[in-house]
């Protein structure tokens, strides 16, 4: 895996200061575990334990039944998104092979794959570092949000994008925290830094 990881680097743009990061990660085989409150609820609560341990903030993120996005932002000039990723996925998964078990899924035999002669694991996420875009650009990090949140319309799941509980849109409707669902993970929506960053520009942010 660090391999691979080391291959898809040298064809991406590095991290720059003031970059931002679209992750995209797939469950893998694409199977629909993403769903119910309970689940959602914890891989929330992993992810805010990591965007604190290797700070990042959380810009904006959805949640969908087979893959999520999270866009964020480094605070670190040399951000450790590879640990970031390894952290909330391994801790997600071990809640969910539980979850699976506890609930006796007919999924969770599907997803015991064979790693090599004799070693079966479970495996919870599509193998591969997932997908990072940097953005670096006021009207890139615009548009991705606006991406980010209408997944949900795209796949017919709701009819407005504020209301599907499980995405920024509706922090990003009422531009607060205020009476927004405890479940969801820590929104760090665009800091006041960010909105004179083009101005001031990229040491303001850092300094
Ligand atoms: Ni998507």
């Amino acid at each position: 895996m660090s391999k691979r990881i080391a291959h898809r680097k040298t064809f991406e743009r590095r991290h720059q200061p003031g970059d931002f990061h679209e992750l995209t990660f797939s469950i893998y085989r694409r199977f629909p575990v993403l769903e119910g409150d309970y689940r959602l609820k914890q891989l929330a609560r992993c992810i805010d334990a990591a965007t604190e341990e290797l700070r990042l903030q959380l810009v904006a993120f959805v949640f969908m039944p087979d893959h999520i996005h999270l866009l964020v932002f480094p605070l670190e000039k040399e951000p450790d998104l590879v640990g970031f990723q390894a952290r909330f996925k391994r801790r997600f998964s071990r809640f969910v092979k539980e979850n699976l078990i506890e609930t006796g899924s007919p999924l969770l035999e599907k997803m015991i794959v064979r790693e090599r002669p004799g070693k079966h694991c479970f495996r919870l996420w599509q193998e591969g570092p997932g997908y990072d875009r940097n953005l670096f650009t006021m009207e890139a990090v615009c548009n991705s949000i606006e991406y980010l949140h209408a997944n949900p319309l795209r796949k017919g799941l709701c009819e407005r994008a504020t209301d599907w509980k499980w995405s920024s849109a509706k922090y990003y409707s009422q531009q607060s925290l205020e009476g927004l669902d405890g479940d969801l993970p820590k929104i760090h929506g665009l800091s006041k830094d960010w909105r004179g960053y083009e101005l001031k520009g990229r040491e303001f942010l850092l300094g």
